[in-house]
C-alpha cells in the first residue's frame, strides 16, 4: 500500500519522481502555486506548455520538471467554484484521477499535490480536501504502481484539514 503524507512547505522544493500544478486551462502560468512552478522551473517549463494546447477543466497534462527538482509536473486544471451546482465536486476529483493515470502511465512512483482549487478558484478547503483524501484512497486500493503520495499544504490550516481527513 502507498504511504499517503501531509505536509506543510513549498510544493516546488519537493525532489520527487512529480509534482502535481493547479494550472488554468491556457497552460501558460498564472499565480499562486503555477506562478511559483514557473519561476522555480525557468523559461524552459513555458516553452515545453506552449506545445501543449491548452487542457480542459477536471483534465491534466504532463511536461518534464526543467529546473524543479522533481523529474515531472503534472498540470491539473480545477474548477473555479461557484456555488457547488455546477459539477464543481467531479472536475475536481478528475483532476485527481488524470493525474494518477499520468503518473501509471509515466512510471512515477512519488508525487506531490497542491491543494488544487482552494486559492484563486475559491472551492472550500474542507470540501476539496475530502475530495482529494476520496480519490487518493480509491487509487491506492485499485493500483500499487505509486508508492508515495504526498498532500503539500501552504498553510497550517490546510495541513490540519488533511490530518485530520487521513487520521495522522
Ligand atoms: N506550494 C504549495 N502550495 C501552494 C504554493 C506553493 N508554493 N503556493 C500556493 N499554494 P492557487 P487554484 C497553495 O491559487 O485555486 C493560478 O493563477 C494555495 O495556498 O495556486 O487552483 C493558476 O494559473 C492553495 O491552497 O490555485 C490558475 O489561474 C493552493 O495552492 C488559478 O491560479 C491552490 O491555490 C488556479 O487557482
Amino acid at each position: 500500500m502507498a504511504a499517503i503524507e501531509a505536509t506543510q512547505g513549498d510544493i516546488t522544493a519537493l525532489a520527487l519522481d512529480a509534482i502535481v500544478n493547479a494550472a488554468n486551462e491556457s497552460l501558460l502560468g498564472g499565480g499562486g502555486v503555477d506562478g511559483a512552478i514557473h519561476r522555480a522551473a525557468g523559461p524552459g517549463l513555458l516553452e515545453e506548455c506552449r506545445t501543449l494546447g491548452g487542457c480542459p477543466t477536471g483534465e491534466a497534462r504532463i511536461t518534464g520538471g526543467h529546473r524543479l527538482k522533481a523529474r515531472h509536473v503534472i498540470h491539473a486544471v480545477g474548477p473555479v467554484w461557484r456555488g457547488g451546482a455546477r459539477g464543481e465536486d467531479a472536475l475536481l476529483a478528475g483532476c485527481y484521477r488524470a493525474s494518477f493515470a499520468l503518473a501509471v502511465a509515466h512510471g512515477i512512483r512519488s508525487i506531490a499535490f497542491p491543494a488544487i482549487s482552494t486559492g484563486v478558484y475559491r472551492f472550500p478547503r474542507d470540501r476539496a480536501c475530502r475530495i482529494a483524501v476520496t480519490e487518493t484512497r480509491s487509487f491506492t486500493a485499485r493500483s500499487t504502481a505509486v508508492d508515495r503520495i504526498v498532500f503539500c499544504c501552504f498553510d497550517a490550516e490546510t495541513l490540519a484539514l488533511y490530518r485530520q481527513e487521513l487520521g495522522l
